[in-house]
């Protein structure tokens, strides 16, 4: 990825999209890349002011560095998806702020209704009982592509399940819609995480007044080949033009036991970050920490929606479940608030959070609670 200087690149300050702007864009990036002899068919990354080049040598690399057009040559990266392996205590717990559980959950007021949820992920079982027999799941984007099962893979589903299940999820009324961007091996590209972001945004621009929300549940670990500036890496970006097009991003604080601010898209302060509790209201032994996660939720032995058929259930594990549960909670929130911004979003969650209810955890130790 090379990111060009904002003053030159014009899809980058502001969103002005469209035909021109990527032409402009494009005649940008052919220059730039015109002394890298195996540079081919540089594909301009709309939005995030770049482009993906392959076949660069280091030589290259050097060179075009030293262009002043050139921000920053950031290195393909192979995301995380923030899960583990392993009933519904989760949801049990949501519906208060303490513990004993009661044995049962109430579903917010309104449940997520009128709400879409962007699930960026391995893609979704679109046909599984959990999301109905009306379409209430949907496929937006497959930017993976090839011979597509969606069962190949269980995290999007499972997902999907935390986030509106019709027993495992806090949402469930609200519209999924499944935006792939990790294939059946899990491999992912902050390219995709762009992409996905760029068609988000443009169902945005066509339906302003449809409240939209992106679940991430990964986790990249950015690295630069070459920083000429501070410009930030491409995912920290699309979280932000994401929220500036007033579409709330939930994500995880990713499975490392570490600082979540070393990480994307946990890092974003413009994201709601999610990190994972146990059924003892303690952190998950795996679960990222520190001052960029906001709030945490239920993320080990938790009950979702399973891939591998139509109406079966499994447990799973991770800060994966932990972010829809509360992207579920964002949309029922904002079904009710539908003018809302992301940063009221926001604010509203963790409001209604309940403090000092997990253990375990040096910053921020608010529990997320469906208490509005
Ligand atoms: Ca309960």
């Amino acid at each position: 990825m090379v990111a060009l200087s904002p003053s030159l690149s014009p899809s980058v300050s502001g969103n002005n999209g469209g035909v021109a702007t990527v032409s402009a864009a494009t005649r940008l990036t052919q220059d730039v890349f015109a002394s890298a002899r195996h540079a081919t068919h540089p594909e301009v990354l709309e939005g995030v002011g770049g482009a993906i080049v392959d076949g660069v040598s280091d030589a290259d690399i050097a060179r075009i560095a030293q262009d002043p057009r050139v921000e920053a040559i950031e290195r393909p990266m192979t995301g995380k998806l923030a899960s583990i392996e392993t009933e519904s205590w989760a949801l049990d717990l949501l519906d208060q702020p303490t513990l004993p559980l009661s044995g049962t959950y109430r579903n917010p007021v309104g449940s997520g209704n009128g709400v879409v949820i962007y699930i960026f992920d391995t893609g979704i079982r679109l046909d599984h009982a959990e999301f109905g027999r009306n379409g209430r799941a949907r496929l937006g984007i497959d930017l993976v592509g090839g011979s597509v099962t969606h069962a190949c893979q269980r995290h999007g589903t499972l997902s999907a399940s935390a986030a509106g299940g019709r027993t495992t999820g806090t949402a469930p009324r609200a519209a999924l819609v499944d935006v792939r961007i990790f294939d059946c091996q899990e491999n992912g590209s902050l390219f995709d995480v762009a992409g996905g972001v760029n068609y988000v945004i443009q169902q945005k621009q066509g339906r302003p007044n449809l409240p939209m929300i992106i679940n991430m549940s990964f986790m990249f670990e950015p690295t630069f080949l070459r920083r000429i500036t501070n410009r930030a890496n491409v995912i920290d970006e699309s979280v932000r033009r994401a929220v500036a097009n007033n579409i709330t991003v939930v994500a995880s604080a990713g499975n490392s036991n570490k600082n979540a601010c070393d990480v994307t898209p946990a890092r974003v302060r413009e994201a709601i970050t999610v990190g994972a509790t146990t059924i003892t209201d303690e952190r998950a032994s795996f679960s990222n920490f520190g001052p960029c996660v906001d709030v945490f939720a239920p993320g080990y032995e938790v009950l979702g929606a399973s891939s591998w058929g139509p109406v079966t259930r499994e447990f799973w594990d991770g800060t994966s479940a932990s972010s829809p549960f509360v992207a579920g909670l964002a949309a029922a929130w904002l079904g009710v608030n539908p003018r809302a911004t992301p940063s009221q979003v926001t604010a509203a969650l963790l409001a209604g959070s309940q403090a000092n209810a997990v253990h375990g955890v040096g910053h921020n130790p608010l529990l997320a609670q469906a208490l509005f």
